[in-house]
């Protein structure tokens, strides 16, 4: 069988665990704008997105701030918008879901499992910090819980339903595919599912490829011809899981929200660097990538004529 085109997701801005400790890292409007534009333009057909605070870039849900940048990123590009329902780790699941409640994007994240979300050895890592709001954020995120309950899931599922909008359901460890198996056996989700296997957050499953082979052959097993699948590995492990999940039939998330660097030790210029990258080995590979309406067709979406921006 020939294979798919590989479809890139660019997660360009974070919120949740990535502080402003790069000044590439975009979180104005404007910034976010420029990025994303110039992600889809090095190849992304999905932009991952979240909002943050302009003055500080603190994490933000205000849909106001996501106007900011959502219909400029539409006017100026074809690309897939998917929105982050994952907010902050201080929010409800009422909350979370506000902005894609209004937007009615073609895509947004879901998360499928409470965990443990630790950044905190980031703290000790860095020496001066760039808004006073971010060393105690880092430093005492060994208390949070990112709680992704049952009843979340399925309130954010309901909320979302009349709108048509594919998930992107992140899966931080081997648990996490059960807990959408379940869903998908109460009518939560149709086929085909997305699901993106997030490797190498602490609290959740490591980035070693054998895992990775682990979380795929049990979705085979869950989800059968009924999913597509993707692979963000957090950190170092970014590129490495991407070229390993391109050659394994799989597609692959990059972009500053999972890791500030382009190599070991060499922070990236920009989202659109790492997007340009990932796109370079996945052709000299032999793959192709996918176009914005190729992802379409592969996942199932609505259409960006279906959007509410
Ligand atoms: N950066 C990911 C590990 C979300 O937006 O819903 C977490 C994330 C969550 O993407
Ligand atoms: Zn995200």
């Amino acid at each position: 069988m020939a294979r798919q085109p590989v479809i890139i997701t660019c997660a360009l801005t974070g919120a949740i665990h990535t502080p402003t400790m790069s000044d590439a890292l975009p979180y104005t409007p404007d910034d976010i704008t420029a990025q994303a534009i110039a992600a889809a333009e090095a190849g992304a057909s999905i932009l991952h997105l979240h909002a943050r605070r302009p003055h500080d870039g603190g994490v933000s849900i205000d849909p106001e701030v996501f106007n900011g940048f959502l219909p400029r990123i539409k006017q100026a590009t074809d690309a897939v918008i998917n929105i982050s329902t994952g907010g902050s780790l201080t929010c409800t699941i009422d909350e979370r879901v506000g902005p894609a409640l209004r937007f009615s994007p073609e895509m947004c994240s879901l998360n499928m499992g409470s965990m443990n979300f630790s950044f905190h050895p980031l703290a000790k890592r860095y020496q001066s910090w760039k808004f006073d709001w971010e060393r105690d954020y880092v430093k005492n995120s060994d208390h949070n819980i990112f709680r992704n309950t049952f009843a979340d899931i399925e309130n954010a599922a309901n909320q979302l339903k009349p709108h048509g909008i594919k998930f992107e359901h992140e899966c931080y460890d081997v648990g996490h595919l059960y807990n959408l198996r379940f869903c998908m056996d109460i009518g939560l989700f149709q086929a085909p599912i997305f699901i993106q296997f997030v490797l190498g957050i602490l609290g959740g499953i490591g980035p070693e490829v054998d895992n990775l082979i682990f979380m795929k052959r049990t979705a085979d097993r869950l989800f059968g011809d009924d999913y597509r699948w993707s692979v963000l590995g957090a950190g170092a492990a970014q590129m490495p899981l991407a070229t390993t999940a391109s050659q394994m039939g799989g597609n692959v998330r990059v972009g500053l929200e999972d890791s500030l660097y382009i190599k070991r030790g060499t922070l990236a210029e920009s989202n659109a660097q790492q997007v340009a990258k990932i796109r370079r080995i996945i052709e000299e590979l032999g793959a192709e990538v996918a176009t914005p309406d190729q992802a379409r067709d592969l996942l199932g979406l609505k259409g960006g004529d279906k959007v509410n921006f």
